[in-house]
């Protein structure tokens, strides 16, 4: 087989990269490792900001989102149970975010694919990369105990944390940073009305909580769990049970709990990989970067390298330039360190650390009670949250 791109991986940013150069008449051919349905199936992101909205209008895939989707004009912050409002709106001067799963931007994605006869070749195993630092590279996979070819121009490694792209890159070449916290995220999806109109991202002695919502009769609820744990340790009422003590108190008394549909743990990680780029492979989305998802930014930084790589490779096939290309690692890798970061300020923030001195403590505790007092800090989280221009 024979085609301009190949993107490995169909998750939201290989699905999105592909559409986008579609609409360009940029060819693609989609691996994915998995089925649809088990691509679908993963309950990940929910907070959009205005710069995927944006792509995903651009996409023609933004229909289902601007019906259904809620346009959300802040958030609370609770410290032992004492809530103050961030109303980013205010605060940024007219912007918000919008509450929509990623699973369902997903599949308003497949659905796109589908409609164009988008190549999304599933249950690939075996990929592999070669010839990178040619002008002729070529990926090889196996399916159904064949194996195949496909040449190409360029490769995106579009295919998460644990893909075969990154690896693609010399260890000679490749600079990895990387940071694990100890502790990890319980969440539970419950067929329940939210507790709130707006997220609640709860600090507590006992660790942390948030309370999201995919719409208004889904909801979405995390706590903080140890690194050790696992879902199976945890009933249905031992987590309502503890998410209550977590939470303010009138938020405790309202909560409408009912049987989770989904439960699982996430590990939280800061990892960046430089360069995001070796000769005719570009990395975008998880597969070059990861950040803990209190930031709500996993899905939103997958945007914008997709934004940036979309755009070089247009200007490549319409006017023959690669100065776009040749940019893309240095002109992503910006966006992504201020994210990193911003995430990172806000775990450090919100959650119980095991290790922490009574300093480290109290420190937490006054970082927070400056950030309720001080309209200037709550900008500074505003701009971030809703998202840095791209
Ligand atoms: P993805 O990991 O979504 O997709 C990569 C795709 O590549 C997958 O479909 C995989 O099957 C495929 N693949 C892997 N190896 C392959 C191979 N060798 N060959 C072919 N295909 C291969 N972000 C938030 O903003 N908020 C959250 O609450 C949040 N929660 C998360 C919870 C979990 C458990 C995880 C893992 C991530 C979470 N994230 C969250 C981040 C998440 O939303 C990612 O940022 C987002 O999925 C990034 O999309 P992709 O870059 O497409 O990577
Ligand atoms: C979610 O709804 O899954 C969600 C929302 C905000 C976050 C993280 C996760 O910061």
């Amino acid at each position: 087989m024979k085609t301009q791109v190949v993107i490995v991986g169909g998750g939201p940013s290989g699905l999105l990269l592909s559409q986008l150069l579609h609409l360009n008449n940029i060819d693609t051919i989609v691996l994915e490792r998995q089925t649809e349905d088990y691509v679908l199936g993963r309950i990940r992101a929910g907070v959009l900001e205005q710069g995927l909205v944006e792509l995903a209008k651009k996409a023609n895939v933004s229909d289902r989102m601007m019906r259904e989707g809620q346009i959300h004009e802040g958030f609370d912050i609770s410290q032992q149970g004492t809530k103050h409002n961030i109303n980013l709106k205010k605060l940024t001067g007219g912007s918000t975010v919008m509450v929509y799963g990623q699973t369902e931007l997903t599949r308003d994605l497949y659905q796109a694919r589908h409609q164009m006869n988008g190549q999304i070749i599933h249950e690939v195993s075996d990929v592999e990369l070669n010839d990178l630092k040619t002008n002729s590279p070529f990926l090889t996979y196996r399916k159904d105990g064949q194996e195949y070819r496909i040449d190409c121009d360029y490769i995106a490694g579009c295919d998460g944390f644990h893909g075969v792209s990154r690896q693609a890159i010399p260890t000679t070449v490749r600079r990895e940073y990387e940071r694990v916290y100890p502790f990890g995220w319980l969440g539970i999806l419950s067929e329940t009305a939210p507790v709130s109109h707006e997220l609640i991202y709860c600090q507590h002695d006992r660790g942390f909580a948030l309370c999201s919502m995919r719409n208004p009769k889904l909801s979405r609820y995390y706590i903080q769990c140890s690194l050790d744990d696992s879902p199976e340790n945890w009933s249905d009422e031992a987590f309502w049970d503890e998410l209550k003590r977590r939470i303010p108190e009138e938020d405790a008394a309202k909560l409408e709990m009912g049987p989770s549909i989904e439960k699982s743990i996430a590990p939280l990680r800061s990892f960046v990989s430089e360069p995001l780029t070796y000769g005719r492979l570009f990395l975008a989305g998880d597969a070059g970067h990861i950040v803990p998802p209190t930031g709500a930014k996993g899905l939103n930084l997958a945007a914008s390298d997709i934004h940036y790589l979309s755009e070089a490779l247009i200007a490549f096939y319409e006017q023959g330039s690669s100065e776009k290309l040749d940019s893309y690692s240095q002109t992503a890798l910006k966006r992504i360190w201020k994210a990193m970061r911003f995430s990172w300020w806000m775990t450090t923030l919100l959650h119980k650390f095991p290790d922490y001195s009574e300093f480290d403590t109290h420190i937490q505790r006054t970082e927070i009670e400056y950030l309720f007092s001080s309209e200037a800090a709550q900008k500074s989280l505003a701009e971030n949250y809703v998202g840095l221009p791209y």
